[in-house]
């Protein structure tokens, strides 16, 4: 997989929450395992991390949203459109932040009927004095929502922010490499000739392999056995053109 940065207008994670739940802080400790107890909250920043190894890696785009933007702000809804994960942070230590998240996700749902895999992390969890959410009030919030994964992290330790980010991470991964299998794949397409056969059947519908091409190469007329096109599609588009007709044929798997 090579590294594929296309940053300016999507991006792998977009963390999303209340005013001061921790979003930063989380960002910091997955990326840095560090933990800053006063980040500017003005920033809006995209951060990236370098995933996988010297072979097989991919530069993972992280955005932090910030609550000094407004947040149903066209802006917003726009990187909500572009997002390929959502990580949606509360605070266990703010009742309050969960129950804006709840209108959150609303506004989110609103943008953006069919949501991209989203993640619900509880943040500050190492504030256990402090507690006004349980874990399991989060956790029904996730079920609620249809949430691939809920977490309750705290940056301050670095425990659980790992796990949740990987989650994600995973995900994205999935994504690009299935994206990088078609593209290959597409490639690997090649037009091959009209075919001349005593069927009838449409030879647009045919479709065939690079791979398969050259077996053929030496019997132009012989589809055989490792075509694409299925016995029931040629059932399907069966019987309306002569057979010899002569037209190119494309190829699409
Ligand atoms: N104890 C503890 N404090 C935390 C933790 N995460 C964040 N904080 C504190 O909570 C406050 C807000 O953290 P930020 O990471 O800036 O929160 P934010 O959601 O990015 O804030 P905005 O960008 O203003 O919306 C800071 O004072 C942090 O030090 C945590 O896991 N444990
Ligand atoms: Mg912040």
């Amino acid at each position: 997989m090579n590294s594929i940065l296309a940053l300016k207008d999507s991006f792998d994670i977009l963390v999303i929450g209340d005013h001061q739940v921790g979003k930063s802080s989380l960002i910091q400790s997955y990326l840095h395992e560090t933990f800053i107890p006063n980040i500017d909250s003005s920033l809006e920043d995209l951060h990236t991390k370098v995933i996988g190894d010297h072979t097989d890696y991919y530069e993972l785009s992280i955005l932090d949203t910030s609550s000094v933007t407004d947040s149903f702000a066209r802006s917003r809804q726009q990187q909500i459109i572009n997002a390929s994960t959502l990580l949606l942070v509360y605070s266990i230590t703010d009742t309050n932040s969960i129950m804006h998240l709840h209108d959150i996700y609303d506004r989110i749902q609103a943008t953006r009927p069919i949501l991209p895999p989203v993640i619900v992390v509880g943040s500050k969890a190492d504030l256990v004095d402090e507690r006004q959410v349980t874990w399991e009030e989060g956790h029904e919030f996730s079920q609620s929502i249809n949430a691939t994964g809920f977490f309750e992290c705290s940056s301050k330790d670095n425990s659980h922010v790992q796990d949740a980010f990987l989650r994600l991470s995973d995900i994205v991964l999935a994504k690009h490499q299935s994206e990088i299998q078609n593209q290959k794949r597409s490639k690997s397409i090649t037009p091959i000739q009209p075919i001349e056969t005593n069927n009838t059947i449409d030879n647009s519908i045919i479709m065939i392999t690079s791979e398969v091409s050259s077996t053929a190469a030496g019997n132009e007329k012989s589809l055989g056995p490792q075509t694409s096109i299925t016995t029931r599609q040629l059932q399907q588009k069966s019987i309306s053109e002569p057979i010899n007709k002569k037209s190119g044929c494309c190829t699409i798997m």
